[in-house]
């Protein structure tokens, strides 16, 4: 075994404390002179620390989240090839990178960084957020294959490596990039309309930040949320319906719902309005296939409802609605949703609707935006009810009292034209506005 010689933080500039962002050699791997070490990074500036001369890596004395500043132990090196890293050593690295290249080996030696100029620059490649103080989730790979993934621009922790223990070999990086290249996942950004990969931001800089998972739940409805967002064209059309008469009705039948043991709230009369609507515009109860050239056109009517559980997010489906009278309905929204809360839906339960309500009436809020829940073209947002001044007839003096419920409606503009989608919020309050409408 060779002379361990003691590598130290050079002159690094006016900086200190500076963040260890990656750990790029373990004990035991060869580098060359000028091989990189480690790569620190300040609020301005990353720069890497190569090796100043060829060895085999002793000792990893930092890692991935220390700080650092000049004149701290990175690593021990012992000199390569089994020839003791002492003045007699030829020297093994360029004047411009060993700086003391006669400094006698039992004596610590300073790398001269190599700083990057940047800003760090965003990799063409998504890069996976190391984990500070976790050096086993760092790629496992020698210092050779390290320079060529960042000569080619590759994410190292991006490519699974086929080596011996599952290191990453130069081929593994040649492969990973020529997929990137077959426009794979992870193909790089090729103009400024393309949206760049997620980043990692370093709130902690800012102050004390706490890190949670997302639950299952929230992790499965972002995926459904962002795909449909990306995929779906939206437009959304507001409207108001009068409800004072529904809502008049819908008391009157307080003490029927409290013998049946039912809450018959205004979602339950929506649902059949909404049913009423979709039979008279048939391509709001549709989905796109495939291909985005063929329409299918539902003949039946299952109506998913947003419900607001502790884990998140759920969309159980209330099926054939239309066959369905108010108070079963009201039953059965009733066990639905008490079973999305306690986190008892299946996934049949969240499957086949044509055609989505998401209520926050119970809330709040006067208008939002609803994300259509793909593959369906339409969603119907409910906000809470108020009751407002209205002038009945164009030629009323006076304003009237009336309870008035405000509908967004968010549509895929691919399928819904923004006139029918007029055309269907205005039938819709047409029906909400006359109980009747609702019975035949
Ligand atoms: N305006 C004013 N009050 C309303 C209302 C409205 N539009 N809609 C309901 N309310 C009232 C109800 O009458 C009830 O009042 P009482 O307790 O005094 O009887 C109260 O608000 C609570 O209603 P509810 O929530 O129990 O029942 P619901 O049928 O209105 O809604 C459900 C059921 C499951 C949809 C609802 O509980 C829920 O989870 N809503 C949130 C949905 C959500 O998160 N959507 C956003 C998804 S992101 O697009």
């Amino acid at each position: 075994m060779g002379v361990e010689t003691e590598v130290l933080v050079p002159d690094i500039g006016d900086f200190e404390d500076v963040e260890v962002i990656e750990v790029l050699v373990s004990a035991g791997d060869r580098v060359e002179a000028e091989d990189s070490l480690i790569t620190i990074e300040s609020d301005k500036a990353s720069m890497e620390i190569p090796s100043p001369r060829a060895g085999v890596i002793g000792q990893i004395k930092v890692a991935v989240g220390d700080r650092v500043s000049e004149g701290m132990l990175i690593a021990l090196l012992e000199a390569g090839d089994g020839a003791a890293a002492s003045e007699s050593a030829a020297p093994e690295s360029t004047p411009e990178t060993a700086p003391q290249p006669s400094a006698p080996a039992e004596q610590p030696i300073a790398a001269a960084p190599a700083p990057t100029p940047s800003p760090t620059p965003a990799p063409p490649v998504p890069a996976a957020a190391a984990k500070p103080g976790d050096s086993k989730g760092a790629p496992h790979a020698g210092p050779a294959v390290r320079r060529f993934a960042r000569l080619l621009g590759a994410d190292l922790a991006q490519v699974s490596g086929t080596g011996p223990k599952g290191r990453v070999l130069k081929d593994d990086v040649q492969n990973f990039v020529k997929q990137a290249l077959a426009g794979g996942p992870a193909a790089p950004a090729e103009n400024v309309l393309q949206v760049e990969p997620p980043r990692r931001f370093k709130f902690e800089k800012f102050g004390e930040i706490e890190v949670q998972e997302l639950s299952k739940i929230q992790r499965v409805s972002a995926r459904g949320l962002h795909r449909s967002w990306v995929t779906i064209p939206h437009v959304t059309q507001f409207d108001e319906a009068d409800i004072t008469e529904l809502e008049e009705y819908r008391k009157s039948q307080k003490l029927e719902s409290e013998r049946r043991g039912v809450k018959l709230t205004a979602l339950v009369f929506l649902m059949k309005a909404v049913v009423v609507a979709l039979k008279e515009f048939p391509h709001f109860c549709s989905s796109l296939d495939e291909t985005g050239e063929k329409l299918i056109l539902k003949h039946y009517y299952h109506i998913g409802v947003a419900v607001d559980t502790p884990n998140g997010l759920v969309v159980p489906v209330i099926r054939e609605v239309d066959r369905k009278g108010l108070y079963e309905l009201a039953e059965e929204l009733g066990s639905i949703s008490e079973r999305a809360r306690t986190g008892k839906l299946t996934p049949a339960d969240m499957s086949g609707g044509c055609f989505s309500i998401s209520s926050l009436g119970g809330i709040g809020g006067t208008a939002f935006t609803p994300i259509v829940n793909g593959p369906e073209v339409a969603i119907l947002g409910v906000s809470r009810h108020a009751r407002k001044p209205v002038y009945q007839n164009a030629d009323d003096e006076l304003p009237v009292p009336r309870l008035i419920l405000p509908l967004s409606l968010s549509y895929d503009h691919r399928v819904i034209d923004g006139a029918d989608a007029a055309r269907f919020t205005t039938k819709l309050k047409g029906v909400l506005s006359d109980i009747r409408n609702l019975v035949l």
